[in-house]
């Protein structure tokens, strides 16, 4: 696609779906943030995270979702900001938010974590050492007005958002950087084909299969009842990475993520995407090993493994730990990372779990020293 294209794909998109009702109150509050530490030459991150919705009726009572619970996001944001990073969290409406979501996981309630004394709430004697340094550092970056929390549903609001907000951060220069977790949908349904009422079931009371305004001239409702099934018929998401690269954020470093279940083709990915986008760095993980092991494919430093040592790996995640190393291997290669990675006697048994976003915030923060430097 060349440039006139991309931009007349960009205009019909944004013309054709409307943005969210607090849009202007997300651009306020993103101005007078980035405005703030543009002035202190602090770098600014936009972290985005959990997944997007796809409504199928404008009345919304049933739409498409996915996996993501926004741990990735939620977790990166906290290191960023132990890295000296101001972020700017644009997450998925009740997905996992910076330091609360260590407590608000869906296999423990946070009030499983309390008790009562002498008529008052505390927190149980072992949970006291965690939640103290926890509440600390959440106290901090509070103090220090750090962190910007911005919320969107469906997938047409995280564009508007993604878009006005990356604009905002032009001035930032080399000294942004976007970070791109959010689970996105790559198939919606567009305003103009989209039913305003409750998709009916029974044949009886649905509506006419004619255009979303009941006239047969349009192309029907993208989901419909046809007889008694219910056909969902989406159009492809425009890829808007070429644009936020190319013009709503030429300066800033760029990474994105790339999702796969099969680890025979997750590198090969991840390198398509970083040809075809030309930013900075692509991140590629598998849904069943995210938590511990991750790759970086970037042309600065071409294709690097991020791994957990195992005995630190963190056992409350539903992944299949036997597939790590398997993309690894199906890209035909071996490094050190791998080898190092799965050595068991390196780091005792029993030390505490380790977040493998505390392993891949530092590299990228070094990464992006190297760009800023490279920029002046
Ligand atoms: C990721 O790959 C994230 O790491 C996960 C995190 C969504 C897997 P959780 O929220 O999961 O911690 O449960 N995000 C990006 C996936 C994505 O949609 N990428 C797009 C693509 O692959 C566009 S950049 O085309």
């Amino acid at each position: 696609m060349d440039a006139s294209t991309i931009e007349a794909a960009e205009s019909h998109y944004f013309t054709n779906n409307p943005p969210p009702k607090d849009l202007k109150v997300n651009i306020t509050l993103a101005r007078e943030f980035i405005g703030r530490h543009a002035e202190e030459g602090r770098r600014v991150v936009l972290v985005t995270s959990g997944g997007t919705t796809v409504p199928l009726e404008s009345q919304t009572v049933r739409y498409i979702d996915n996996f993501s619970a926004g741990t990735r996001g939620a977790t990166s944001a906290e290191y960023f900001l132990q890295h000296g990073y101001a972020v700017i969290f644009l997450h998925r409406q009740f997905s996992l938010l910076p330091y609360s979501r260590h407590y608000s996981h869906n296999t423990r309630s946070f009030l499983d974590f309390m008790k009562e004394e002498d008529g008052r709430v505390v927190v149980e004697e072992q949970h006291q050492e965690e939640m103290l340094r926890v509440l600390r550092q959440y106290t901090e970056m509070k103090r220090e007005n750090k962190l910007l929390i911005l919320s969107f549903v469906t997938i047409t609001e995280y564009l508007w958002d993604l878009r006005e907000v990356a604009k905002l951060m032009r001035p930032l220069g080399p000294k942004a950087m976007f970070y791109l977790a959010a689970a996105v949908s790559d198939f919606f349904v567009p305003q103009d084909r989209m039913v305003e009422h409750k998709i009916q079931s029974s044949v009886q009371f649905s509506q006419s299969s004619g255009g979303p305004n009941g006239s047969k001239n349009e192309k029907p409702p993208a989901a419909r009842t046809e007889g008694r099934s219910l056909i969902i018929d989406l159009e492809p998401v425009p890829k808007f990475l070429k644009q936020l690269v190319d013009g709503w954020a030429p300066e800033g470093m760029i990474v994105s993520f790339k999702l796969e279940t099969d680890p025979s083709i997750l590198v090969k990915k991840a390198q398509y995407s970083l040809n075809k986008y030309a930013h900075h760095l692509v991140i590629g993980n598998l849904l069943l090993t995210r938590k511990w092991e991750v790759v970086f494919v970037s042309n600065l430093e071409g294709e690097k493994w991020i791994r957990v040592p195992r005995n630190r790996r963190t056992k409350s995640f539903s992944g299949v730990e036997s597939m790590v190393g398997l993309a690894d291997l199906a890209a035909g290669k071996k490094d050190e990372s791998n080898t190092q990675g799965n050595a068991d006697h390196e780091v005792p048994q029993g030390e505490p779990a380790v977040e493998i976003e505390s392993l891949i915030i530092p590299e990228i923060a070094d990464m992006h020293t190297k760009l800023i430097n490279q920029a002046q």
